[in-house]
């Protein structure tokens, strides 16, 4: 059989809808083979008070030399990463890979308001990590962070930070303006073109691991060899009807359903190119 290869850096969160395990249902659901290199477990001890079990690089290491040896990977993508120590070594070891497709969701905070990247691992992201990839891929407050606290309240705001942000060396760079009001409009800059992507909003609160699962669909259809416009258009449209058909179960943020595009969708995206 030959079927593409993703791998996923990227924290476990252990209610099973946001980071390595969203990656995973992701890849699934697009038909490429998942790998994963665990750099944190997100999980709350009520008895400790702790929150996140950061992994060695020893283990991360270890993770990434197995997938390179045995499996092989199309495309990577990378989640959180947490320390500073972990996004260096990640760039180190991104750089010596030879991989080509390579996804950085600049994950900081999650929907359950757990901090999932140190204050000090700011700038080496910055510096090592995104100038490595072929497209990133912030919200708005990430990418108001990475640009110094840039405010963003409109589109217009969004194709100014995607222009500030491709200064920093990715190939594409996708601002999601999921936070504005109307529709759900995503800008993706080349460097010379913008495309907007729009998508009807839905209102819900229960969106954990959307942007995790539209990261991972990105590496998915990059893995596969589409373009990075084609790959971003088929992400938007999965990740669009996760949020539709999303899930809620005991307590808190529920998560976006993964099988919900195979199963039911119908969502349109419309992209349009714009100076
Ligand atoms: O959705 C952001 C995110 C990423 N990675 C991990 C998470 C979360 C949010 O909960 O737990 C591990």
């Amino acid at each position: 059989m030959d079927i593409k290869r993703a791998v996923t850096i990227a924290g476990s969160a252990a209610r099973g809808g946001a980071g390595i395990q969203a990656d995973l249902k992701t890849f699934q659901e697009f038909d490429v083979f998942g790998t994963t290199a665990v750099t944190a477990i997100v999980a709350r001890n009520p008895r400790t008070g702790q929150g996140v079990f950061p992994q060695s690089w020893d283990a991360i290491e270890a993770q990434l030399v197995t997938i390179e040896e045995d499996i092989g990977a199309d495309a990577m993508k990378t989640g959180m990463l947490f320390t500073k120590e972990i996004i260096d070594h990640v760039a180190h070891w991104i750089q010596n890979s030879g991989i080509k497709n390579i996804v950085v969701d600049p994950v900081m905070i999650g929907k359950m308001g757990s901090a999932l990247l140190e204050v000090d691992a700011m700038e080496s992201m910055k510096e090592h990590l995104i100038p490595l990839a072929t497209i990133i891929t912030p919200n708005m407050p990430e990418a108001s962070y990475l640009l110094n606290g840039m405010q963003l309240n409109s589109v217009e705001d969004l194709k100014e930070a995607a222009k500030k942000l491709k200064e920093l060396g990715p190939e594409f760079v996708l601002v999601k303006g999921g936070r504005l009001e109307g529709p759900a409009v995503d800008v993706l800059y080349d460097g010379q073109k913008f495309y907007l992507l729009e998508a009807p909003r839905i209102d819900t609160i229960h969106t954990n691991g959307a942007g995790c699962s539209y990261s991972a669909a990105i590496a998915a259809g990059l893995a596969k060899g589409e373009s990075v416009l084609d790959a971003v258009t088929e992400a938007k449209k999965f990740i669009t009807a996760g949020i539709r058909h999303s899930l809620t179960f005991i307590a808190g943020v529920g998560p976006t359903y993964h099988a919900a595009y195979r199963k039911f969708d119908e969502t349109a995206v419309t992209v349009t190119e714009v100076k």
